[in-house]
């Protein structure tokens, strides 16, 4: 059988030679092969930008309604469902990740944000300001032009709808860029974009790696707009590079979040949530809590608790309903994993669960598994606490009283999440206020998507994605002031 090759997409088509096709896409859970990705380098970037750009311009474009435009998003989001099955193949096989997650979660919260932002679409609003009687003051939202969005690994389809859908709904075009690992897809994305009747060029597809090709899209002066998932260093030079041109940035990297368990709170759902949290997609979730922070009082109860439940976690074969933890995405990742356990044996941390490489059967025997880990013991300073792993790793840190909970929740240099676990309300609303945070669950975890806005603090990121504020991230202000008195002065007195 010939070896599957993976191409950019542009004006609707995938673009066969746009340049050689070297990197292997491998299955993380088996290692195999899947096929060569194309590398587009600067120029093949500047001839898909410019797809994107003439296809931003098009009358046909500029003059459609933004109820057409949602009416096209709602297709998308009805292709999504009716191509599930086939999508979740897809990302089973590139990312690894657990059927019934795929089934129950990115699937559905695919389709979920291109709906919330079909029905968004028209609903953008502009003002009008009492100014001097002479004058009517008028604020609008136009769309940026060509945006580009970068794109992780761990969550491709949401990450691909968090950025195409609320582009699309204003107006934009964008041009996608995905994780080398990750291209397929982005592109089965794309492809359902051309079949809901989104015109060609408005959805392009870049692919090759960060550094050649990605570098490329944002530096490409014809990109207005940069919207970034991924880590903060990587953010933090897409932002340096962005200032250059004076690009406006949106930026979600990484986080290192806590879930705060209080004497009082539910401890069964508690624990509950913290493993999930921890164990969901192998720990490669950015909102996820991977400290639990616990009251002294009842550490030891709570422990257990979590110690029992973690045994009956199964990892394994991503195609088997019943797994819940399938493997890292790569072996960088996977090393990286195992560098951060290894400090937490060497300290005076406990290993309750897991601690280390797992050894798998057939067909996964050459993935890149780690057991899922709990290890308690952790204190702010050590890598294991301070430092974002993105592995099945979850931290267990003990405090005294609410006064230190937040101190040690808000030590970290991310902001991205937290989670409060309490029966007493006040201290709910106390906790989640003085957490350094873009969002806080209280008695949740992980929910409230697409209508929550998420703005990161600290080196999580900045600006905003998701909700109604995430949509307005991708319009530019403009205000018009119209003069319609002949006999009206002129501003700054002239007149
Ligand atoms: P990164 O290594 O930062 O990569 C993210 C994307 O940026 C990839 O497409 C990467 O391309 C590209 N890239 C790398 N260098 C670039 C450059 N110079 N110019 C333009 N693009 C460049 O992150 P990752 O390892 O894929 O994802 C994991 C990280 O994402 C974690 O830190 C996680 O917390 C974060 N994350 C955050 C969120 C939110 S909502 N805050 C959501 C998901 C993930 P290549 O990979 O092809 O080189």
């Amino acid at each position: 059988m010939p070896e599957q090759s993976y191409a950019p997409i542009v004006d609707g088509d995938f673009w066969q030679d746009a340049g050689p096709a070297e990197f292997v896409v491998t299955n993380p859970a088996t290692g195999e092969s899947l096929g060569r990705e194309t590398e587009c380098d600067t120029s093949a970037v500047g001839r898909i930008v410019e797809s994107s750009k003439r296809a931003f311009q098009q009358p046909t474009w500029q003059k459609m309604s933004a109820a057409e435009r949602g009416r096209m998003l709602l297709k998308l989001a009805d292709l999504v469902e009716q191509n599930a099955e086939e999508l979740v193949q897809t990302e089973l096989q590139d990312t690894g990740k657990p059927v019934t997650q795929l089934r129950a979660g990115e699937l559905p919260l695919t389709a979920d944000i291109i709906r919330f932002y079909a029905g968004a679409a028209d609903k953008i609003e502009g003002s009008i300001k009492s100014g001097t009687p002479g004058e009517v003051l008028m604020q609008m939202y136009e769309p940026y032009g060509v945006v580009a969005g970068v794109l992780p690994w761990n969550y491709p389809l949401v990450n691909a709808a968090l950025k195409a859908a609320p582009a699309i709904a204003t107006g934009n075009a964008i041009v996608l860029k995905p994780a080398q690992e990750t291209p397929m897809g982005t592109l089965a994305f794309a492809k359902l974009c051309i079949e809901a009747g989104i015109p060609p060029g408005i959805v392009n597809v870049v692919l090759g790696s960060g550094s050649k090709t990605g570098q490329a899209l944002i530096e490409h002066p014809d990109v207005s707009k940069i919207s970034f998932t991924g880590s903060t260093a990587v953010g933090t030079h897409v932002q340096k590079t962005a200032a250059n041109q004076m690009k406006m940035v949106n930026l979600e990297c990484g986080g290192k979040n806590a879930l705060i368990v209080f004497a009082d709170a539910d401890l069964e759902r508690a624990a509950e949530a913290a493993l999930l949290s921890g164990f969901v997609n192998a720990g490669q979730l950015c909102v996820s809590c991977s400290r639990v922070l616990v009251e002294s009082s009842i550490a030891a109860e709570f422990e257990t608790l979590l110690t029992q439940r973690a045994s009956k976690i199964v990892m394994g074969n991503p195609q088997d309903e019943t797994t819940l933890v399938g493997p890292m995405i790569t072996r960088a990742q996977y090393d990286t994993a195992l560098r951060y356990l290894d400090e937490a044996l060497n300290s005076e941390c406990r290993i309750l669960a897991g601690g280390s490489a797992a050894t798998m059967a057939a067909p996964c025997e050459h993935g890149n598994w780690i057991q899922p880990t709990l290890v308690s013991g952790v204190q702010p300073g050590m890598k294991v606490h301070d430092e974002e792993i993105f592995g099945p790793v979850l931290s267990v840190v003990h405090f005294a009283d609410e006064a230190e909970a937040i101190s040690i929740a808000n030590s970290v240099s991310y902001g991205l999440s937290g989670s409060v676990w309490t029966r007493d309300g006040s201290r709910a609303l106390r906790v989640s206020k003085a957490l350094d945070t873009g969002i806080c669950w209280v008695n949740t975890m992980l929910s409230g998507y697409p209508q929550i806005s998420l703005s990161p603090h600290k080196l999580s990121g900045t600006g905003v994605e998701l909700g109604m504020e995430g949509m307005r991230a991708y319009l530019k202000r403009k205000s018009i002031v119209i003069g319609i008195e002949d006999d009206a002065p002129v501003g700054w007195g002239l007149g």
